[in-house]
């Protein structure tokens, strides 16, 4: 996602979490503000395109060797790479959060990436190897070129939003959390998170990564490549979209703040 849907996912999870675990992450963050999450939710997008962040480029997807739109699957030994992938991150920096021999800011660093990572999980061309995740499909959007991946991060999230802004992303998590409350996800919302252990960490973000890349064979890639390259989305490709990525950006949301209260509670 671009900073925009990070920073959504940040603030619907800021609305779920404990008042414990807001403590927590303040302090570890330094931020007492409303915005502690958000704040930090982007910030591993800029980190990868430095030199001393290379290293995690791979840790913001899982290139799922599959066969779309005909067959999606994720095998953890079959597509994380010897670099590391979104599912390996998020296990590898939730135990760092709690690694009390580490530094502060090490520990900070490693609640940054989590807060970052539940996130990309949740979109389906981060789940997917096809194209380099969509990036070298080409396609319009309101006229403009840009590609498949570009798209799904970015224009169909601030086409629900209203924009990129901080504000958006606060008017949309208010919207999906009442959804999430009293709405549309209100029967769904406890499965979401029934399965959620941060002490089997692998497993239950592997299955996140298992839905995002179910919904490349269903909805991003449904009628195949080429209904989609060099074509404008902007019309009905993004109707069909949107309820998916609503339910992404809700659900990653909700599972961020599970998530982060367990991590508080474990400490
Ligand atoms: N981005 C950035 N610096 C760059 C290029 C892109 O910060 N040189 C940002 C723009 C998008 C985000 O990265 O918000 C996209 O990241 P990803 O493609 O990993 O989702
Ligand atoms: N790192 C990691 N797993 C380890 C050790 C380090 O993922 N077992 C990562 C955490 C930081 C980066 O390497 O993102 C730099 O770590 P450090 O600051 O400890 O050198
Ligand atoms: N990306 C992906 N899968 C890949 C490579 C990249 O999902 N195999 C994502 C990461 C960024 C976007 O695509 O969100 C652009 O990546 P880059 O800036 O590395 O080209
Ligand atoms: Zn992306
Ligand atoms: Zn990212």
């Amino acid at each position: 996602w671009g900073a925009m849907g990070h920073e959504t996912i940040a603030y619907i999870a800021s609305n779920f979490v404990a008042s414990s675990t807001a403590s927590y992450f303040q302090s570890l963050l330094g931020d007492t503000s409303g915005d502690y999450l958000a704040s930090v939710a982007a910030w591993a997008d800029s980190y990868r395109y430095t030199t001393a962040g290379k290293f995690s480029a791979p840790f913001h997807f899982i290139d799922a060797n599959d066969n779309p739109p005909s067959s999606c699957s994720v095998e953890l030994s079959r597509d994380c790479g010897s670099g590391g992938c979104v599912v390996s991150a998020i296990a590898n920096y939730t135990s760092r959060i709690l690694e009390t021999s580490l530094s502060k800011s090490q520990r900070q660093m490693a609640a940054k990436m989590v807060i970052h990572f539940v996130g990309d999980i949740g979109q389906p061309l981060h789940c997917e190897a096809l194209d380099v995740g969509g990036n070298s499909i080409d396609v319009t959007y309101d006229g403009e070129s840009t590609n498949l991946h570009a798209i799904w991060d970015s224009n169909i999230p601030e086409s629900i939003s209203g924009g990129s802004t901080l504000a958006a992303a606060k008017s949309w998590a208010t919207t999906l959390t009442t959804a999430i409350e009293t709405g549309t996800y209100k029967s769904e919302a406890a499965g979401w998170v029934s399965d959620l252990d941060i002490n089997n960490a692998e497993t239950s973000a592997l299955a996140w990564a298992k839905e995002s890349n179910a919904d490349v064979c269903s909805t991003v890639l449904a009628k195949g490549i080429t209904y989609v390259e060099d074509n404008d989305l902007s019309g009905s490709y993004t109707t069909t979209a949107t309820p998916v990525v609503n339910l992404q950006i809700a659900k990653q949301g909700y599972r961020l703040a599970k998530w982060l209260d367990a991590i508080a509670a474990a400490t």
